[in-house]
């Protein structure tokens, strides 16, 4: 098979449709004894072994460190020093896990995590992420096509966005006991984003479920924008009309747009976002336009990404 860079890619050809096809049945048999089982695991553990297809796509770059991603992370809900999500996420209770699916779909509705993920094959996915700070890292996500998730709920004509909301328990996340952000946690896409092949719900890295601190036990994964609209731990998923707030935008409006595209040649009031660092080197590195996944340009052709950063 041809390998190509996931920034060349079309809508139609990420993965060939006879051997998705062949690895969904494939893996169908995987999801109900990996993920599943990980999920109505009696006690709280740590991470449990997950089995995924790889996708051709993935980019060839060496990966961070399993230690890097899981102990330098932003989730404000645990603190807002990058330690803070390791020492602190551990008292979070992820099971049981319901997600509320709502708005503009023919199917809304209260669902265990079991059956958000139930029937979907897992792929593993390695991307780039880039933080607005101005660090990236390559992680091997492990997930399923957000599209394949969301069309089991039948948006409506109606649909233009989809919100998402992560879990709101200060009991749990002592970072939430403080206002440094509105609570809870909101991000959004426009619905072609979101149906868009390279966006991703991760549940797994490095062939495990996912830590606390890195979004377990569901998150977003956007790799052409900016990390912050990755969100994690989601609760609620609802189809909108219009465009949704989200908890930056609320923060600081000028400083973060709705799109957040990778992009740099537009800055950050505060930082240029014109090169990076990638976390376990010391040199910086060009950021690439659409954080080199050139395949979504056409989802804003025709925009002034000045205007709409
Ligand atoms: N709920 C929630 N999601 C969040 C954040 C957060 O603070 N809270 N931080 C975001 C930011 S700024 C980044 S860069 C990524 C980091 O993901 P990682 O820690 O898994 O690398 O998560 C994003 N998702
Ligand atoms: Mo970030």
């Amino acid at each position: 098979m041809l390998i190509r860079n996931a920034g060349d890619l079309t809508e139609n050809d990420v993965t060939p449709e006879p051997i998705y096809r062949r690895r969904r049945e494939f893996m169908t048999g995987i999801a109900a004894t990996g993920i599943l089982a990980a999920c109505s695991a009696p006690t709280e553990a740590a991470a449990a072994p997950l089995k995924a297809a790889p996708w051709p796509y993935s980019t060839p770059e060496p990966k961070t460190s399993f230690k890097d991603i899981t102990s330098y992370n932003n989730f404000y809900e645990f603190g807002v020093d990058k330690d803070d999500p390791a020492r602190n996420a551990g008292g979070l209770k992820t099971r049981p896990w319901t997600v509320k699916v709502d708005g503009h779909c023919a199917k809304p509705g209260t669902y265990n995590l079991e059956d958000v993920l139930k029937g979907h094959a897992l792929q593993e996915r390695i991307y780039r992420l880039r933080c607005v700070e101005g660090w990236s890292m390559v992680i091997p996500w492990i997930g399923i096509p957000l599209a394949d998730i969301l069309k089991r709920y039948q948006p409506t004509a109606k649909a233009k966005f989809v919100a998402f909301e992560t879990l709101n328990r200060p009991s749990e996340m002592p970072g939430q006991r403080r206002a440094v952000l509105e609570w809870p946690y909101r991000e959004g896409l426009r619905l072609d984003e979101a149906m868009h092949p390279l966006t991703l719900m991760a549940v797994g890295l490095y062939g495990q479920t996912l830590l606390n601190q890195n979004g377990a036990p569901m998150r977003l994964v956007v790799p052409w924008k900016y990390g912050f609209k990755s969100i994690k731990s989601i609760v609620r998923i609802s189809f909108t009309e219009t465009q949704p707030r989200t908890a930056w935008q609320v923060s600081a409006p000028q400083e973060y747009g709705f799109y957040s595209n990778v992009n740099p040649t537009v800055d950050h009031p505060r930082w240029s976002q014109a090169t990076e660092r990638r976390i376990g080197e010391f040199k910086r590195r060009k950021t690439l336009m659409f954080n080199g996944y050139n395949s979504v340009a056409s989802l804003y052709r025709g925009m002034d990404l000045k205007k709409f950063y």
